[in-house]
């Protein structure tokens, strides 16, 4: 069968031939692959592009050169919590940003449009978590300071493709990717990192099946939540999920004397006793601390609780302290 291909195919395989680094390389032939229309004719070529890009992706990895000596991004962290968006290319991370919080990241149809990271303000309930969309999962394209960056981030957002043919292919470059980062246990399904999992562009007919076919290889059916950014489905359950992964607490304070007012809650890590309040709010405030009068979220009558206290989602407390002279 003749393969029929473009022009624009030629014009590729013309750069390829000039392109120095695996970089360069990988990046070309991607696009070749993208290109490639895909039927029996083209077959054998796609098999070929695509080992000669796992070879090249090999060779980038070993030589380590996932550090360009390009500047490294600094993105202060604000918020709750600090959730990184990360996955393999084109898979909707800027789109989910995008619609998750007023940042205006590049959206493009074409493969690693996101060179440098984003932040975003998410806005889940009455508190604020930082959102960061990053570039491709993939070797030969990430760079060192994605590890980095998301090492010190409280929760990673694997976003995957669900419409995606080649998603197999690319789920096992961005795992190597996260080896590499020692994110994971090479060779072994444990993370070091919050990890959770969702699929997107359930929107488009046969994601199902996409789905089973990930799942039967990496065992994440139980927790990928499937959505559509595009069409707006299941984005709220994420807003959930985040939340409950990063494990932290809401709890309004109140002055004695003076109403609550159940607004700007501080928010600490989940099963913190009233001690850990108090050191959250002021350390002075840890030797002090002789009681405090909390309410349940729903119920009218405080309780007296000592600082081992654990407190819960919600809780209002007033604490009351020595006067220090
Ligand atoms: N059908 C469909 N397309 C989507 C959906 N979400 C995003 N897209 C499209 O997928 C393409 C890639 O979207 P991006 O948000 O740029 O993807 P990305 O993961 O940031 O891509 P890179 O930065 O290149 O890694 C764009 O054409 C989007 O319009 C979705 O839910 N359904
Ligand atoms: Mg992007």
């Amino acid at each position: 069968m003749v393969a029929n291909l473009p022009p624009h195919y030629h014009t590729k395989e013309a750069e390829l031939k000039k392109a120095k680094t695996p970089e360069e390389k990988i990046e070309i032939l991607l696009e070749m692959m993208a290109i490639m229309p895909k039927h029996k004719g083209t077959e054998k070529l796609q098999k070929e592009l695509k080992s000669k890009i796992a070879k090249l992706r090999k060779e980038a990895a070993e030589k380590k050169i996932i550090s360009r000596g390009s500047p490294v991004p600094v993105i202060v962290r604000e918020g709750a919590g600090q959730v990184i968006i990360a996955g393999p290319a084109n898979t909707g991370k800027s789109s989910l940003l995008a619609s998750m919080t007023k940042a205006k990241p590049e959206i493009a149809d074409y493969p690693y449009t996101t060179k440098i990271p984003q932040p975003g303000m998410f806005q889940y309930q009455d508190i604020q978590i930082q959102m960061i969309d990053t570039p491709a999962l993939a070797s030969g394209i990430s760079e060192n300071w994605l590890g980095d960056m998301m090492r010190k981030a409280d929760l990673i957002m694997i976003l995957i493709d669900l419409s995606d043919d080649d998603i197999l292919e690319k789920m096992e470059d961005a795992m190597n990717v996260l080896e590499q980062f020692r994110i994971k246990t090479e060779k072994k399904w444990e993370f070091n990192k919050k990890i959770m999992w969702v699929g997107n562009k359930i929107d488009v007919a046969g994601w199902e099946e996409i789905k089973e076919v990930v799942c039967e290889l990496y065992p994440i059916e139980k927790e990928l939540i499937p959505i559509s950014v595009k069409e707006n489905i299941n984005l709220e359950e994420i807003g959930n999920w985040i939340f409950k992964k990063l494990e932290i607490i809401r709890v309004y304070t109140k002055i004695p004397g003076k109403p609550a007012e159940m607004k700007d809650p501080y928010t600490i890590a989940a099963n913190s006793t009233l001690e850990d309040l108090a050191r959250a709010i002021h350390k002075d405030l840890v030797k002090s601390f002789r009681y405090a009068r909390l309410w349940k979220q729903g119920q009218g009558n405080p309780l007296i609780a000592g600082r081992d206290h654990i407190l819960e989602d919600r809780d209002l407390v007033e604490i009351h302290a020595e006067e220090i002279k």
